[in-house]
């Protein structure tokens, strides 16, 4: 096994009152909350591509990354060493889950048959990484807008060669995360959208996205993957639009396309900021279609206008994430996947540990105070009785479509004027700041 991580002690969890910044102060793992161990509710997932291979370069300055492992070369020696020092440091931080891109686990070739070779000696060794250290994949997808032939989209390039290109690379990384009994697949519409309508046939892009996305399920269901198709909403970012901008437009095209069945849901708290909408939600928004599947957990930054990928580290929204996440019941193949970068300052590789930890944490709180709101029932109890008159046979009828307009008018004359109610947002807002 590798060792670039052999200062670093396994992560404990030692409660709130320890100062050793490298353990966990609300993350207890087996801790059981509402019936299940934390680590069930959370299912937390690091992301390969942050975690391995983001130097933290950004467009003004050069990569800070300190990763004594990777000698920056395109080798697949590199990319061997990269995956063991991955699951070492799975291991030592305790995370189950992990999440990766074709192209981020394995050197792209000359050719499309050599990247899918090089694909296949990486997805061997993870697949040996995953059983000897109990591991899974959370979801696979591929890298559909880093190589310049996909400055014009892939599903949605105006190019049928870069269409086939990208289908070729789907077919490869479906079939690597099938085999590595990925519990998901993950399409992010990258530069799935366009810059200028001037030269934009969009009607025709979206039907070859949902063409797409079809011969996808038709070739999971010919290799026998059963794992969920999700989803990631983005609005913006590198394109001026991506068609995927929400979770409410992701599920009409899924909708009109006869997707649904097959898609849920990957919602990323950052990207549910760049749509202007909040994290709560875009989730409230997926749930209402029962198509929540998982999460990307970030954050961004106030008032930045793009995709900053900062951990997440606020408990108010991570207890809203909570609150929505446990309103459905939990999980079933979706987690907390941490779609995050240290900041660029924090180069250090201890940083990497930091970083997970801040984000665990603030999830194990969010959770706990997202129980016990539950437990306290007063803000559920406050919205039940808000809607009570709907419990009343009339609403009952409305609710099932067997009232009419007429029906209501006359009993709007009965009625006589209705009486108004306060909606308490401050007194609600204030019972969540007691319970956090
Ligand atoms: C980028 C996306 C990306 C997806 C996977 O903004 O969040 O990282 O999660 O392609
Ligand atoms: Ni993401
Ligand atoms: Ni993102």
């Amino acid at each position: 096994m590798s060792s670039a991580f052999a200062n670093i002690e396994p992560i404990r969890y030692e409660g709130p009152d320890s100062s050793n910044p490298l353990s966990f102060k609300y993350y207890d793992p087996d801790r059981v909350v509402e019936g299940r161990p934390m680590r069930d509710h959370l299912r937390f997932a690091s992301a390969f591509w942050h975690t391995m291979r983001n130097g933290l370069g950004d467009p003004f300055g050069s990569s800070t990354a300190c990763m004594p492992w990777d000698d920056g070369s395109d080798s697949i020696e590199n990319a061997l060493r990269r995956v063991e020092v991955f699951f070492e440091f799975l291991d030592r931080i305790g995370i189950d889950f992990y999440c990766f891109h074709d192209r981020d686990v394995a050197p792209e070739g000359e050719t499309i048959e050599q990247s899918s070779e090089n694909l296949s000696i990486i997805v061997d060794r993870l697949e040996k990484l995953q059983s000897d250290g109990g591991k899974s994949l959370l979801w696979g997808t591929a890298c559909l807008f880093m190589h310049p032939r996909y400055m014009h989209g892939a599903a949605t390039s105006p190019s049928i060669e870069v269409f086939a290109h990208a289908a070729a690379q789907v077919k490869h990384a479906l079939e690597a995360t099938h085999r590595l009994g990925g519990l998901g697949y993950v399409f992010w519409g990258g530069r799935e959208g366009y810059d200028t309508l001037l030269n934009t046939d969009m009607s025709r892009e979206l039907d070859h996205l949902a063409a797409f996305l079809h011969m996808a399920v038709e070739h999971a269901e010919s290799i026998g993957f059963k794992g969920q198709f999700y989803i990631e909403p983005k609005p913006k970012e590198p394109t001026t639009h991506q068609y995927d901008s929400d979770a409410a437009a992701c599920l009409n095209f899924l909708r009109q396309h006869g997707l649904l069945e097959r898609f849920k849901l990957n919602i990323e708290t950052n990207h549910a900021e760049l749509s202007g909408h909040t994290m709560q939600h875009e989730l409230k928004t997926a749930i209402a279609a029962d198509a929540l599947g998982s999460v990307d957990a970030n954050m961004g930054s106030p008032g930045i206008g793009w995709d900053v990928d900062r951990f997440p580290t606020d408990i108010y929204m991570t207890t809203n994430v909570m609150l929505e996440v446990m309103s459905m019941g939990g999980f079933t193949t979706g987690g907390l996947n941490f779609d995050a970068k240290r900041r660029r300052q924090s180069f250090e590789p201890v940083d990497l540990f930091h970083a997970h930890i801040a984000g665990m944490d603030a999830f194990a709180r969010g959770l706990l105070v997202a129980a016990a709101i539950r437990e306290d029932g007063r803000i559920e109890e406050f919205v039940r009785e808000r809607y009570s008159g709907w419990d009343s046979d009339l609403g009952r009828r409305i609710e099932s479509g067997d009232a009419s307009l007429d029906e209501l008018a006359a009993h709007a004359v009965r009625s006589g004027e209705p009486s108004m109610e306060s909606g308490r947002q401050e007194m609600l807002e204030s019972i969540i700041n007691s319970m956090i």
